[in-house]
C-alpha cells in the first residue's frame, strides 16, 4: 500500500512512522508512506498556502490554488482510491474503517490546519472526510498519524502473527481481554489460574467472558449492534 500525506508540517509526520510495527511495514516494503510539503505549491515568494476567510472572522484557511496543484502533480503518477481530509467534522474513525482502509492500493491525505481548508477542494477533490474524534487539534496531522498506523497494522504481512489482528479490541465489537506475562505471582497478585492450567479451550472461554463482562462494563454502546 502507498499513502501519500500533504501537510505544512511534514515534520510531525517522521517520527510516527519509524518505528515498531510501521517501521517494520516499510522495510518489508508491505507500506510507503509519502509526505510532501504543501509549501512547495506556494503561490508566492512569501511561501503563502493561506489566507483570510471572506466574510471575516477569526483564522486563517488553506487557499485552493496550493491544494489543487499539489493533488493535480500528485495525480499525474498516481490513482487514488480515495483522497481524505483530515477535520475534526469528518466522519468518526474506527475499527471498520481501518479494515476498508488497509485493503485498498493507493490513498492520499490532506492535513488541513488553522480553520480548515477552501471549500472548493472538499467539493471537487475530496472523497471521504475523517475525524478521530470529537475534539479539536491544531492539525490534521497528528489524527493523520493515527489513521495511518492502525490502516497500516492491518495490511496482510504487517504483523508478525498474521491473526494477531482478529483478537484486537473492536474487531468483533468486543474489547480485549486482560493479558498477564510472567512473573505468575507479581507482590501477591496471582495470574489467573486458568491462563497457567494450560487447557486451550478452558482459556478462549475465559477469554471470551472476560471481553464480554469488559465490554458490558466499559462501552455496552458496542454490544447494542449496529
Ligand atoms: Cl482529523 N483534525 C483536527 N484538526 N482535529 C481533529 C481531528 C482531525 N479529529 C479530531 N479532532
Amino acid at each position: 500500500m502507498n499513502i501519500d500525506i500533504i501537510t505544512v508540517v511534514p515534520d510531525l509526520l517522521e517520527s510516527p512512522f519509524s518505528h515498531s510495527i510501521m517501521k517494520r511495514a516499510r522495510e518489508k516494503g508491505l507500506l510507503t508512506v509519502n509526505t510532501y510539503n504543501l509549501r512547495k505549491w506556494a503561490i508566492n515568494k512569501h511561501m503563502q498556502v493561506d489566507d483570510y476567510q471572506f466574510g471575516g472572522g477569526a483564522g486563517m484557511v488553506m487557499m485552493p490554488e496550493p491544494l489543487a496543484n499539489a493533488i493535480d502533480e500528485l495525480q499525474k503518477d498516481k490513482k487514488y482510491d480515495e483522497i481524505i481530509f483530515m477535520t475534526p467534522d469528518g466522519k468518526s474513525f474506527n475499527q471498520q474503517t481501518a479494515n476498508r482502509l488497509s485493503m485498498k492500493e493507493n490513498l492520499l491525505i490532506i492535513c488541513g490546519h488553522y480553520k480548515g481548508i477552501d471549500e472548493r477542494i472538499r467539493q471537487k477533490y475530496v472523497t471521504m472526510e475523517i475525524s478521530i474524534g470529537d475534539y479539536v487539534l491544531s492539525g490534521g496531522e497528528l489524527a493523520a498519524a493515527v489513521v495511518v498506523d492502525a490502516i497500516g497494522r492491518l495490511i496482510p504481512g504487517v504483523l508478525g502473527d498474521e491473526t494477531s489482528a482478529l483478537f484486537d479490541s473492536f474487531q468483533d465489537n468486543l474489547l480485549a481481554p486482560p493479558v498477564y506475562t510472567r512473573p505468575a505471582d507479581f507482590r501477591g497478585d496471582k495470574v489467573p489460574p486458568v491462563l497457567i492450567q494450560g487447557d486451550p479451550k478452558k482459556v478462549e472461554e475465559w477469554r471470551h467472558e472476560q471481553s464480554l463482562l469488559r465490554t458490558k462494563e466499559r462501552r455496552p454502546d458496542l454490544l447494542e449492534g449496529d
